[in-house]
């Protein structure tokens, strides 16, 4: 089958609904979540604020705008390799250099949704995602890795979100030995439906925070605050997700969009 032809199927699937777009984005405003960082580490993102130039009125009587305070790393949001110091050197490392081709990819999504709703400190380990390997086939090169909790039906509740007490969050994510493992699988990167890619204990991790420290060390991504991970198939599905083209941006939030196969 030509190329021509592959897009041109995709067209008319897209029309009759044979392949559906699903929306994995958390609405972005005041209320969106934002990752509340251990006060040693006291300088944290500030919330998303909306400012109004003009709402058809005096001071734009035919148009309304307005302008963002939003910082990089708010809602669903894309992590690019410089955010984290491991990547800071690699090349092609910020939101305006990443290639385009990485932003159309296809995702693995696991499942995790029952061992989460156990165990909120859950951890998907390497023998997790070699088990989902048995039953759905190995994960491709360049595949994105998401983990399903079902986690953003918080997202509506910083706190239930965050879901933090003394001991810090309590949040799900990947072990050490589980990034390594998709390091070595050289996959796009890691999605989470939390506020972060990694776990809300990964501070204490060796190394603190793998899924940033590992993955953006090789030059890969994250994807933080995702929804509908539950409206995906295994396998099977493509991943249209693209940061703003911010010069330097170490991140910036997205409209991530899934092409679902549904026949
Ligand atoms: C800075 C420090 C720690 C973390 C994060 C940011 C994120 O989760 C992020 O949004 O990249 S864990
Ligand atoms: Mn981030």
């Amino acid at each position: 089958m030509t190329s021509q032809q592959i897009l041109a199927d995709m067209a008319t699937a897209l029309v009759s609904g044979k392949i559906e777009i699903v929306d994995l984005t958390a609405p972005l405003g005041p209320d969106t979540p934002i990752l509340h960082l251990p006060p040693d580490f006291a300088k944290n993102t500030p919330k998303f604020k909306m400012h109004e130039i003009s709402a058809y009125d005096q001071n734009g009587p035919w148009w309304a705008w307005g302008w963002m305070e939003l910082g990089e790393h708010t809602g669903t949001h894309f992590d690019a390799p410089s955010h984290w110091i491991s990547g800071k050197d690699v090349p092609e490392n910020t939101t305006d250099t990443v290639p385009v081709k990485n932003f159309v990819a296809p995702c693995a999504v696991i499942d995790c949704a029952a061992e989460v709703a156990a165990d909120p400190d859950f951890l998907l380990t390497k023998e997790h995602v070699q088990a989902w390997e048995a039953k759905h086939g190995d994960i491709q090169p360049g595949t994105w890795v998401l983990l399903r909790s079902d986690w953003y039906h918080r997202n509506t509740s910083t706190e239930a979100f965050l879901n933090a007490d003394e001991n810090g969050s309590h949040t799900p994510g990947p072990s050490v030995d589980c990034v390594q493992y998709l390091v070595e699988k050289n996959v796009m990167g890691f999605g989470s439906e939390c506020v972060g890619t990694d776990a809300g204990n990964a501070a204490g991790f060796t190394p603190p925070f793998p899924a940033h420290s590992l993955l953006l060390g090789i030059g890969r991504y994250g994807l933080a605050s995702l929804t509908n991970l539950d409206k995906l198939p295994p396998t099977g599905a493509m991943l249209v997700v693209a940061p703003l083209k911010i010069i330097g941006g170490t991140g910036s939030p997205v409209r991530a969009l899934a092409i679902v196969p549904r026949d």
